[in-house]
């Protein structure tokens, strides 16, 4: 060993010191004592065979990965795609945050995306609050549409945690098209899709209890707080219904045979505060029975709230719509394995992982007790988080205090809990620095192949050079190939991918590289441009005056806007919608108004627009921002502002 990496070494071992009880004591009470994870023999020991890891991550330059990763960014509000071995990032897709180089959340195309998919009553809610749109999010989950438990490489669906809501991504184009804000619930984390017989529904879990009724007439009678769990219509993208529940909801997973929806609960205490929500020794997973939600809706035994279909399935209605499974406090992951049988819950405070057989859920149901479906609770480490599937039988758990990944097997942790002298503990290796979120390659679905694992580690500290007192986090590559883990890629992502997917190329042949003209993404542009007589694709362009709105139609073909000048007034509204009329792969054109705050990206084949004031009289130059020929930079033209009184 070089005496750098052994100095390297101990530095980290001395900022590591082992999370023991003591951690776990003050655990989450601040970030000095979550430094765990002292690096010694298990990442010595596994670099014997890290070079033919590495040689296996390698993607040389002009090859494609073998899987598209689908990264969450937590808050910064976008979905990012990465390549998977090389952990290269490919693209952002702006989805809940604005973006400054695609004009998302500006484009009248992207705010019609927000507001079209409101409900009547959201919608009066944000205009009462002044609101248009929210420009933030808080985007923790990716997850893809499913097919009989396989991808399907349709949609892309995601929850926003900071404004209540969920969104899709259309996998064609790789762009958003719908977006719901959840009535009801506050604070949507846990998201998953049904996964049989296909997603009919996306899982919503609403995170944060308020009273049903929430008009500011309390904050103190909490007994008015609930939590709500809610469906979304995938295909409709609202709201099909909703459950009621007691204690609050984390994360999700559904089962494959669509009977079942889980989440975990870290509140069951329904405490405000830290200390009430880690009282009591027990928290719970909530079951949901989505046969016998679908038959109460049919039958109309909801209450509406907000426009939305409402059923009770707290503990005191004794409903057969939930059931609830004592788990030690303060559980987090809920992950289904590919088996089609076990359901894995990371502990986070107790140091196990709880395996439920969904099997014996119908018994459950009938009135047997709680944990009869409990078949294994194997003691893994410290901060167990979230579980990941290789397809043969294993589980992967990071452990968060410790800063591991765990490999452990499903039949022996199942054997030990019946009593024999089995260890289901496979590997262990040391990550750099506390995962949360870990992922297999296909492995929330029936087509887990067991090849790759990427663990997304909250902290990076000393493994990237100092770029200031905010670090990246670090998301590392694993290999699971072998009976060894191998850790073969350091990533450096900025704030704060919670979670990624990894799914094989051969399910995404539907990605187009060139717009359809009759897109509906600019369907409502495309309505205005007849009411004003040009045809978008046979493309005149003009400048149409309507009172003091002004709309600008333009063509651009490398490297030249149609137009290159208009005028208009001080204070008129400009709306500026350009038809991109390249048909080549790659060839983006961008619209930017000096000094307007405006910008937007217009794909090869597509209409974008977008509508600002204009400013102080004067001139002003608008060019193309993306680089898109040799005389890009010539493509410009120039806005005149003429006073008012003019
Ligand atoms: Cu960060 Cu999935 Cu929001 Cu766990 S959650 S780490
Ligand atoms: Cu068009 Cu640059
Ligand atoms: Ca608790």
């Amino acid at each position: 060993m070089s005496d750098d990496l052994k100095n390297r070494i101990s530095r980290r071992g001395l900022l590591g010191a082992t999370a023991g009880t003591a951690a776990l004591a003050g655990a989450f009470a601040g970030r000095a004592t979550l430094t765990g994870g002292a690096v010694g023999v298990a990442a010595l020991a596994s670099s014997a065979t890290a070079a033919g890891a590495t040689e296996a991550a390698t993607v040389a330059p002009g090859q494609l990965d073998e899987y598209y990763g689908f990264w969450s960014s937590g808050q910064t509000g976008e979905m990012r795609i990465l390549g998977i071995p090389s952990m290269r990032e490919l693209m952002r897709v702006p989805v809940f945050n604005r973006c400054s180089a695609s004009g998302w959340g500006q484009t009248n195309e992207s705010i019609r995306i927000h507001q079209r998919t409101m409900t009547d009553k959201t919608k009066a809610f944000l205009a009462a609050n002044g609101k248009k749109i929210h420009d933030n999010g808080d985007l923790h989950h990716v997850h893809m549409s499913f097919t009989e438990g396989k991808y399907d490489g349709r949609h892309l669906y995601m929850n926003d945690k900071a404004n209540t809501r969920v969104a899709r991504v259309r996998c064609d184009v790789m762009k958003c098209d719908a977006i719901l804000e959840i009535p009801n619930a506050k604070g949507i984390h846990g998201l998953r899709p049904q996964k049989w017989p296909r997603t009919n529904y996306v899982f919503a879990n609403g995170e944060d209890e308020a009273p049903l009724v929430n008009d500011g007439s309390t904050m103190k009678d909490v007994s008015t707080y609930v939590n709500v769990f809610t469906a979304v219509d995938a295909d409709k993208w609202d709201v099909a219904w909703q459950v009621l529940v007691s204690g609050n909801l984390d994360n999700t997973d559904a089962d494959y045979e669509g009977k079942w929806a889980f989440s975990t609960s870290y509140n069951s205490e329904m405490g405000m505060t830290l200390a009430d929500m880690t009282a009591s020794e027990m928290d719970h997973v909530v079951v949901f029975n989505i046969a016998e939600i679908e038959k109460a809706i049919a039958a109309g035994a909801y209450t509406e709230q907000n426009g939305v279909k409402v059923l009770d399935g707290r503990k005191e209605a004794n409903s057969q719509f939930t059931r609830y499974i004592p788990i030690a406090n303060n559980p987090h992951g809920c992950n289904m394995a590919p088996d089609k049988k076990h359901l894995c819950i990371g502990g986070k405070l107790s140091p196990t992982v709880t395996v439920i057989d969904v099997t014996l859920l119908d018994a459950v149901f009938d009135g047997a007790d709680p944990r009869s479906c409990v078949v294994a609770e194997p003691e893994l480490g410290l901060g167990p988080l979230h579980n990941a599937f290789d397809g043969q039988g294993n589980v992967f758990t990071s452990l968060f205090l410790d800063s591991q990944v765990v490999k452990w097997n499903i039949d022996k942790a199942i054997a030990a809990y019946k009593g024999e002298a089995v260890d289901p503990i496979l590997d262990k290796v040391d990550v750099q620095y506390q995962p949360g979120h870990l992922k297999t390659s296909m492995g929330e679905t029936l087509e887990a192949d067991g090849k790759w694992l990427v663990c997304l580690c909250k902290f990076s500290k000393d493994r990237f050079l100092n770029v200031g007192p905010l670090k990246p986090e670090n998301d590392q590559l694993i290999d699971i190939s072998g009976d060894k883990m191998v850790v073969v890629h350091d990533g450096p992502n900025f704030a704060e991918p919670h979670d990624a997917i990894a799914v094989h190329a051969s399910k995404m042949t539907g990605i187009k590289s060139v717009w359809d003209r009759q897109d509906p993404m600019w369907a409502e542009t495309r309505k205005q441009a007849e009411a004003d007589g040009v045809d978008l694709d046979d493309y005149q362009d003009q400048v149409i005056r309507d009172g003091d709105k002004v709309r600008v139609y333009m063509s651009s073909q490398a490297p030249q806007f149609a137009i290159e000048e208009f005028t208009v007034k001080e204070g008129d509204e400009v709306t500026v919608i350009v038809t991109n009329l390249d048909d080549i792969d790659d060839l983006t054109h961008g619209f930017t108004m000096g000094n307007h705050g405006v910008a937007m990206e217009i794909g090869p084949q597509a209409t974008s627009s977008v509508t600002f004031v204009a400013g102080q009289p004067g001139v002003y130059w608008y060019y193309c921002q993306w680089f898109c020929h040799a005389l890009h930079m010539e493509m410009r033209g120039r806005m005149f502002v003429e006073p008012k009184a003019a």
